[in-house]
């Protein structure tokens, strides 16, 4: 098993910070290249096999690949203990509990993930695996709508809402590599791939409570 964390150097305290005020106020932030080149690849080359060999589909999503820990041991310890964990539970304040980790792909116009809350509890990370932009379908978030759950309650992934004009619409361009760490009540969602360049994600969710 490959030492993520040795290859992932530590962040240093003053950049934690601003991350941790970002995540406070606006629901979200972007940890610039968190993950080296060569652990993307990994992720990329792993989960890319797991998607050749699954059996099983989701009916209301072509694209999504949740359960990646339980098919390879190196998604079960990237979840559990990759060096995302200690930054999460430095920004949520609590310790974040595993649930799982999935691939998203997004291969045609049609892949979209509406505007939607994850959980009511706990923090989620997404792992820019391609350079992304609103032309290939990035990651758009609504800013501090964590503080405002009750008004985004009506929201689900497979319903489209258009917040396109949103005043607090932030488009996530990030590069592979980049990391954003989001409350799972932040308000999110992915256009359509307009251009067709891969737009590849790994995403880990943490609940916030153990049931
Ligand atoms: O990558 C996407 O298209 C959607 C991501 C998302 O909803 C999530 O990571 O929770
Ligand atoms: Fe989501």
């Amino acid at each position: 098993m490959m030492n993520l964390a040795k290859q992932d150097p530590p962040m240093q305290e003053a950049k934690r910070s601003a991350l941790a005020h970002s995540f406070e106020e606006d629901g979200f932030a972007i940890a610039r290249g968190f993950f080296s080149q060569e652990t993307v690849a990994e992720i990329c080359r792993r989960a890319e096999k797991i998607l050749d060999q699954r059996t099983e589909f989701s009916p209301t999503y072509t694209n999504i690949t949740k359960g990646l820990e339980k098919a390879d041991g190196f998604f079960a310890q990237l979840l559990n203990a990759g060096p995302q964990v200690s930054l999460l539970q430095e920004l949520l304040g609590t310790r974040p509990i595993p649930a799982t980790a999935s691939f998203f792909t997004k291969n045609t116009t049609a892949e979209e993930v509406y505007p939607h809350i994850d959980s009511v509890y706990g923090g989620v990370i997404w792992v820019a695996l391609d350079d992304t932009n609103r032309d290939n379908g990035c990651i758009h978030f609504l800013r501090g709508s964590h503080r405002r759950q009750a008004e985004f309650s009506y929201l689900k992934p497979n319903q489209a809402n258009d917040l396109s004009d949103h005043p607090d619409l932030i488009e996530a361009s990030m590069n592979a590599g980049d990391m954003v760490l989001f409350q799972s009540t932040t308000v999110h969602w992915s256009g359509p791939n307009h251009n067709g360049t891969p737009r590849r994600g790994f995403n880990c969710f943490y609940t916030g409570k153990s049931e």
